[in-house]
């Protein structure tokens, strides 16, 4: 009946439900029982790095204690040229910081969220084996410090992602990145390793409209994205940013798909993968033109690059490329190899293509009619409730001690229904005191109609042992105004 009871449901399959059982021919025949771990010797910190960069192959021929730091920013930052985008990042930038250990190791996780956040995160390692991936042990509120270890039971190329609800907005919002587990032998050599991840983004505004675009929740339920890119805007990996190699060289690219919404068909134009870690597992797959790559999945590519020239990274779902954001380049330098290829190459042709920002038709809808009665109005509001209000005031409504008051048997909002109005429309910042307890935080002012925040405000009026009672949208605009 409505898509956002589906977030709680989801959420719970993210935190409690997903683990995997330890039975059948599958877990059999696996090549991960943990007995055969070895013992952990030493520690260190793990170096980490943005993309495209990525840390040092490992040398250690033990197993031991890898420290990671991340710090979760919300940040405003450059998506395409003339439009700008409040990025959740792991680290400062989109994708999340690269991080690299060995199978074996002890993973102590330190999850910090810096104090001018205004939402709380967490993080879900696919490469941890454990509820929610780490997401149930990590749950930080701004300006908190979350600490948990895994094991890497597993060796890989995992994604890593928030798993706050409203879980696809915080994914939609640029918090994903990759994990890799080498193998104990670790992974053959090559010349150049490079991180590649691929993400989508839905803005009010249409594709290209200028200045500071917020998410579009409306087009991510539809999964269409105004912006499909790689490395976290449109023209990260193109002209002086393209990746770089010499003729003959062995370049492998770690990619990564973090989604929320699209699956990547991934292609380097002119070029041909030697090698695929399909799915960023343990097969590999030669002489591959495309790799799919899953929302939330990745694989590892590698290919000798023969012939001077900039090949294109694209995802070949082409639209995406040329007229979304999704394109790279890679540029070989080097003597040209007439044996190879006889024609010359000229970068200029798809540069034009991709780095022209199409207009696209603004999305469209209907007015749509007002809640008709009381109880529409409470059902309505439970909808919003959980897509907005609960990721920071928690599902149950009791807020978490220190940081965001309980809206459940709140004698503030009862004393007057008004203020949680005006909490919505104009944001709410300096002391109060809730059920005796002071709080002195920030609530964000939210983007919600008048509609939407009559309600909600009535939605908890009627719930969470409030004093019951109903806001119309006349008195919220009242308020705005
Ligand atoms: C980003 C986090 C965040 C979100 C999302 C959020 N709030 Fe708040 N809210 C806060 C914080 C922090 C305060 C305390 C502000 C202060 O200390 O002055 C607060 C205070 C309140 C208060 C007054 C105190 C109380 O407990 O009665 C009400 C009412 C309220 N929020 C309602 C809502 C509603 C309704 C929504 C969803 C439509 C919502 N909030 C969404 C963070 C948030
Ligand atoms: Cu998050």
């Amino acid at each position: 009946m409505n898509k956002f009871l589906w977030t709680p449901l989801l959420l719970g399959c993210l935190l409690v439900a997903c683990a995997p059982t330890p039975s059948g021919p599958i877990a059999e025949s696996s090549p991960r029982p943990a007995e055969t771990l070895p013992e952990i010797q030493g520690e260190e910190v793990a170096v980490l790095t943005h993309a495209p960069e990525v840390p040092p192959p490992i040398t250690r021929k033990h197993a031991t204690k890898v420290i990671v730091k991340m710090e979760v920013r919300e940040l405003e930052s450059r998506l395409a040229d003339g439009v700008s985008y409040t990025f959740w990042t792991f680290g400062g930038k989109v994708p999340g910081m690269f991080i690299r250990v060995r199978r074996g190791d002890l993973v102590e996780f330190h999850l910090g969220n810096h104090p001018s956040s205004k939402m709380p995160h967490n993080i879900d390692l696919h490469a941890a084996t454990g509820p929610g991936g780490g997401a149930t042990s990590s749950f930080t509120a701004p300006g908190h410090e979350s600490t948990f270890s895994f094991r890497a039971l597993n060796a890989g190329l995992y994604v890593y992602h928030c798993a706050t609800a409203p879980v696809g907005m915080h994914i939609g919002n640029g918090m994903y990145g990759l994990i890799l587990v080498e193998p104990e032998d670790g992974l053959p050599k090559v010349d150049h390793e490079y991180y590649v991840m691929q993400g989508d983004f839905y803005t009010k505004g249409a594709n290209g409209e200028r200045g500071l675009q917020p998410f579009s929740m409306k087009k991510a339920l539809e999964e269409k994205p105004d912006y499909v890119v790689f490395n976290g805007s449109v023209g990260a990996l193109a002209g002086d940013n393209a990746l770089k190699a010499r003729k003959g060289d062995k370049v492998r690219l770690f990619v990564g798909n973090g989604g929320p919404g699209l699956v990547s068909s991934f292609h380097v134009i002119g070029e041909i993968f030697d090698d695929v870690y399909v799915e960023g597992g343990s097969t590999v797959n030669h002489n591959v033109q495309t790799t799919m790559i899953p929302a939330g999945g990745s694989a590892i590519t590698d290919f000798k690059v023969e012939v001077p020239g900039t090949f294109i990274l694209v995802d070949h779902s082409i639209f995406r490329a040329f007229n979304k954001g999704a394109l790279g380049m890679l540029k070989v330098a080097g003597d040209e190899n007439k044996g190879f290829y006889s024609g010359k190459q000229d970068d200029r042709i798809y540069a034009a293509e991709g780095g022209a920002v199409q207009e696209m038709p603004g999305a469209t809808r209907p007015p749509q009619p007002g809640s008709q009665n009381k109880a529409e109005r409470i059902a309505r509001g439970g909808e919003t409730f959980t897509q907005v209000c609960a990721a920071c005031h928690q599902g149950d409504a009791r807020g978490i001690a220190g940081v965001f008051p309980p809206l459940a048997a709140s004698d503030y909002l009862n004393q007057d229904p008004k203020r949680a109005v005006n909490a919505i429309v104009n944001g709410l910042e300096g002391e109060i005191t809730v059920n005796g307890a002071k709080y002195n935080q920030v609530m964000p002012k939210l983007a919600l109609t008048d509609e939407q925040t009559a309600d909600v405000v009535t939605y908890l009026l009627n719930n969470f042992g409030n004093k019951g009672g109903e806001i119309t949208p006349a008195e919220v605009a009242k308020v705005r105004r």
